[in-house]
């Protein structure tokens, strides 16, 4: 067989596995075969040596020739196949913007949450500290720094669950009455705080009593603090809680660490004071304890009775709640049922 012969039988043979190749790969090592180095066209090219002077330049141009057409066709089907394989991705990665996005439900914040934080916004208004205590506490803050001595019969009303006999939950948030006026410097301004939190009790879940409530506590303390200070401080927070046209009443009351003590009502918000099925035909709905600081519970702090006095609330953010929404049971706060609870998307 000439060379000639050999080049175009080469060309075509070269052309043949270019046209069936798919893969990018494959054509790469089509083009070493033929191509390269130790490829088949300088194998052929090294028959030359035995040609005939006057035919080398004629097998020379045609060897030329073949690796052009060569190149030229391996370079094409290379840019082929990687357009088609970038259209191959380009397919499977398609982003169908069509589809419906997943959505991601908003949270809110626990109406409890909400009731507590909407408190503290008002009283933060009229210059109180928020102050924080310790849900298990010591039995001589809970009761005995509240003027409730170990004997006292006053503590069966609010029994609760002991760690050791010194160590209990609290029963309210009353303990950091005398927790805050052990610290507080009254060279610096009076003492006006509310404490917000978690309580504890042994009583059995109804309606209207959990074991685990919350309370606000609120404490002033300061020189010729009065009733009418309370009185004023709890009409604002009436007013702004349930509406500009409550009322409130005091009756007196009963606490050891209070003296005297009263129970706050607010005339009813649904009827007016007429009386409805919210107030219990009374016109009037209780919401919270208060009373003058008892002097023993100021000196047990070290601060003279004489010179300061001062009064103490202490309301439930749960019954204020179920009050302001109409809500019949205390327990749907606490089964986590969203049914009840997306009702009160009010806030953030
Ligand atoms: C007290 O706990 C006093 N420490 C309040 C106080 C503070 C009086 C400062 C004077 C001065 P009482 O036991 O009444 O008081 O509870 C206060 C409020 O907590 C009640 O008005 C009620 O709203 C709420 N409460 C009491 N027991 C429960 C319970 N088991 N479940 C839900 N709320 C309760």
């Amino acid at each position: 067989m000439s060379m000639q012969e050999e080049l175009k039988g080469l060309e075509q043979q070269a052309f043949e596995s270019i046209k069936n190749a798919t893969e990018l790969n494959v054509l790469d090592a089509i083009r070493i075969e033929y191509l390269g180095k130790k490829g088949k066209l300088t194998q052929v090219l090294k028959g030359m040596r035995n040609l005939d002077a006057s035919q080398r330049p004629i097998v020379g141009s045609l060897a030329n020739d073949v690796r052009d057409k060569l190149t030229v066709q391996l370079e094409e089907t290379k840019e082929k196949l990687e357009m088609k394989k970038m259209k191959e991705k380009i397919t499977q990665e398609k982003i169908d913007i069509t589809l419906p996005g997943k959505n991601i439900p908003r949270g809110y914040a626990h109406v409890i949450t909400q009731i507590m934080e909407e408190l503290e916004d008002l009283f933060i208004g009229m210059g109180y500290q928020v102050v924080e205590g310790p849900e298990v506490e010591a039995d001589s803050y809970n009761f005995e720094r509240m003027n409730l001595p170990k004997d006292h019969p006053a503590r069966d009303m609010q029994d609760t669950f002991y760690i050791t006999e010194e160590t209990l939950m609290r029963t309210h948030t009353s303990p950091v009455q005398a927790r805050t006026m052990d610290t507080h410097d009254f060279s610096k301004g009076p003492l006006k705080m509310i404490s917000p939190g978690k309580v504890y009790r042994r009583d059995n879940d109804d309606a209207t009593h959990s074991h685990q409530f919350h309370q606000i506590e609120g404490l002033v303390v300061d020189k010729n603090i009065s009733m009418s200070d309370l009185k004023g401080t709890l009409e604002i927070f009436a007013k702004k809680m349930f509406g500009e046209e409550r009322e409130i009443r005091l009756r007196p009351s009963y606490f050891p660490f209070t003296e005297p003590s009263v129970e706050v009502d607010v005339s009813c918000f649904r009827c007016g004071g007429k009386g409805c099925s919210v107030c219990k035909q009374t016109g009037w709905i209780e919401i919270l304890g208060a009373g003058i600081v008892h002097p023993n519970v100021l000196e047990m702090s070290g601060i003279d009775s004489t010179e300061y006095s001062g009064f103490a609330f202490g309301m439930g953010p749960d019954r204020i709640a179920m009050l302001k929404y109409g809500i019949d049971d205390i327990r749907h706060f606490y089964q986590n049922d969203l049914r009840f609870l997306e009702q009160f998307k009010v806030r953030r």
